[in-house]
This record gives structure tokens, sequence and C-alpha cells, in this order.
């Protein structure tokens, strides 16, 4: 036999208004919405142009401290997702500044965070004891619940990219979060003692890592990461990536922290990338050069110290007008070990 079904609209919404009492709602009314077929982000694609914010930068110098702010920073809120303090759905992204004299003080939370220095010198960053000199492209982490400050003693504004994983932390609910009594940290090793012991392809003879720890790595200074990338340039480019690598924690291969993935890469003047998608929405920085990067029907022109974000799933090309360098940061990491990430090449 059948089951008569009872048509009409009213007769719907009336056992939808009905359910809702109880909690309850028809899947079958959002299925396709919950279940695209591919990848439908609220964020979209944008640009931050360095020439254009650094005097909004400066200004927020003369109205607020650092110690005031704990951090001077301004966020960069994606379009798409006004209000909501986040780049992508699952990172954030911000631009910090230090004046000659200023400390933020020591802290340490859950969220997981990486430094791209921009701009000036004479700046530091202390993690877990050890100070580390903040210099123009240096990618520098504080890894989940490392106790980090940052101070300038020198004699210049000092500038840089911070990236977080604060939505994904929030997503899980499982950010905490606590405040050193003193400012700055004592010093318990010498500055540069971790890439000494750790960051020559060697590791102190009876180290040994779990495979989720993050690096003992915190710094990977730019001189070194752009010596690798001319030396990789002498072959042939990949012709969707251009030259390209990742940035590893050394002893095991993995990425320098679980939750956010980096990347730097060298595109030649006049190299043009064919097209290419991937599941991770991506945030560049441009460290030298200028190029321009095309994303659905924008067409996003860069320099040095612009920061541009290219959505999950949309296509981009890249086009490099003199030599350039590009740094970029997304969830990748998450994406892999959870068995979700894609990449397509295209043509
Ligand atoms: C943080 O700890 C820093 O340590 C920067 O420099 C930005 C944004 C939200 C929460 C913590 C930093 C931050 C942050």
């Amino acid at each position: 036999m059948t089951f008569a079904v009872t048509s009409g609209a009213d007769a719907r919404q009336q056992y939808y208004q009905k359910i809702d009492k109880k909690n309850l709602t028809p899947l079958w009314e959002v299925l396709h919405g919950l279940v695209p077929p591919s990848p439908r982000p609220v964020v979209t694609s944008a640009i931050w142009h360095y020439a254009e914010i650094r005097d909004e930068l400066m200004e927020a110098g003369r109205l607020i401290t650092a110690k005031e702010a704990e951090r001077r920073v301004l966020i960069l809120g994606n379009p798409g997702a006004r209000g909501q303090s986040c780049i992508t759905n699952s990172l954030y992204a911000g631009l910090q500044l230090i004046l000659p004299g200023e400390v933020a003080p020591a802290h340490r939370h859950s969220q997981s965070a990486l430094r791209l220095v921009l701009e000036g010198e004479g700046a530091y960053t202390a993690v877990d004891g050890e100070r580390t000199t903040m210099r123009h492209g240096d990618f520098i982490i504080t890894p989940s619940n490392t106790w980090h400050d940052h101070g300038n003693t020198g004699d210049q504004p000092v500038v840089w990219l911070d990236g977080l994983d604060i939505p994904l932390v929030r997503f899980f609910d499982a950010g905490f979060a606590e405040k050193s009594e003193a400012d700055s940290q004592e010093e318990a090793r010498p500055e540069g003692d971790a890439l000494a012991r750790y960051g020559h392809n060697m590791v102190p003879i009876d180290f040994a890592q779990h495979s989720s720890d993050p690096t003992k790595v915190f710094v990977y200074p730019f001189t070194q990461t752009r010596e690798a990338l001319l030396g990789i340039a002498r072959m042939p480019a990949d012709p969707h990536l251009g030259h390209a690598l990742r940035y590893v924690n050394p002893a095991t291969g993995a990425s320098p922290m679980p939750t956010i993935g980096a990347f730097a890469r060298y595109l030649p003047q006049g190299f043009e990338t064919l097209p290419y998608r991937s599941s991770d929405s991506t945030i560049f920085t441009c460290l030298e050069g200028e190029g321009v990067a095309e994303v659905g029907d924008s067409t996003f022109p860069f320099g040095e110290n612009d920061v541009f974000v290219i959505p999950s799933w949309q296509a981009y090309r890249l086009q490099a007008k003199r030599n350039t360098i590009l740094f970029h940061f997304s969830d990748r990491p998450v994406q892999q070990v959870l068995g979700l990430w894609r990449e397509q090449k295209m043509a």
C-alpha cells in the first residue's frame, strides 16, 4: 500500500512551526546548503595594500601604547565576514606595531601564532625564554601555550603580520589564556640557541620528538628562506606554483605548528602561474617584488608587504612583474590530517 502525502505549503509551514518549539527542524529544507557539491566560502577574496594602511597603523601608535593595548594590532577583517575578526573561516590575521622603547607584555594561550616581519628592525619576540631579533621577512612562530612577549629596543617602528588559528580554536571551544606577572620573560637561553641546536640539519644527540610536538626552531630567518628559493630556481619551476617550498619542523618534516601551514614561493620576473585552486583558504604576503593576482573577476595588483586572501576552491593565477617572493599560510595541515584537503592544477 502507499501512504498519502498531505501536500501544500501551508500544512508544511504549520508543521515546521509546531516542531520548532521542540527544537526540531526538517533536514530536507536545508540539506543542499549543508552538503554543497563544492566549497561555498562566505569569506571573499580581498587585498590590503600596505601603503594605504601604514598611516592608519602609525596613527594607532599615537592613540594607544603597546602596553595598554596588550597588543597594538589592526585586524585584517575579511569583507565577507565583517566584525568576526577573521581573514578566513579558520584563521585570523592582523598587523602589529611596536614603537621604540615599547613592550608587549608576556602571555600565553592555546591559540598558535605566526609572525612575518614587514618593516623596521630592532624589535624582538621572546618565546619560552629565548629572544629572536625580528628582521624583514623573518617567519617566527609562537606555538600553542608558549609564553611570548615582544619589545622594541631599537629606534624605528617595527611592523609585522600576525596569523593565528583563533577561529579554529573558537570552533572547538578549546581556548585558554593567561598573563604573566612579569611584562618581559627572563632570558633562559641566549639568542640563537634554538637555531644552533635544531636548525642546522642536526639535533642534540639524545633528542627525541613526538610527531605532534611543535618545532623547537621558532625562527626561520628570511636570509635562509631567500637562499633556498633562489637555490631551487636554477631548475625549472612548477607551472602552477612557481618555485615553492614549505616551512617544516626540521626534526619531523611536519608543519612547524599543527594548525597553520606556511609556505614561500619565488616567481621570477615575467613568470605566470597556470590556474590553481585548493580547499585551504590562503593568506598571501608579498615580501619582495610585485605582481598581479587574478582571482575570479578580481584583479589584485600587489607590491611589497601587501596582504591578499584567496578563499577555498577559487581558482587563481599569479603573475610576477619583477622577481617576486611570496609568503603564504593556511589551515592546510589540519585539512590534511583530517583527510579533507584537495587541490586542482588546471590547464
Ligand atoms: C597575540 O597574542 C598576539 O602575541 C597578536 O603578538 C595578536 C590576537 C588575538 C589574541 C592574541 C601576540 C593576537 C594575540
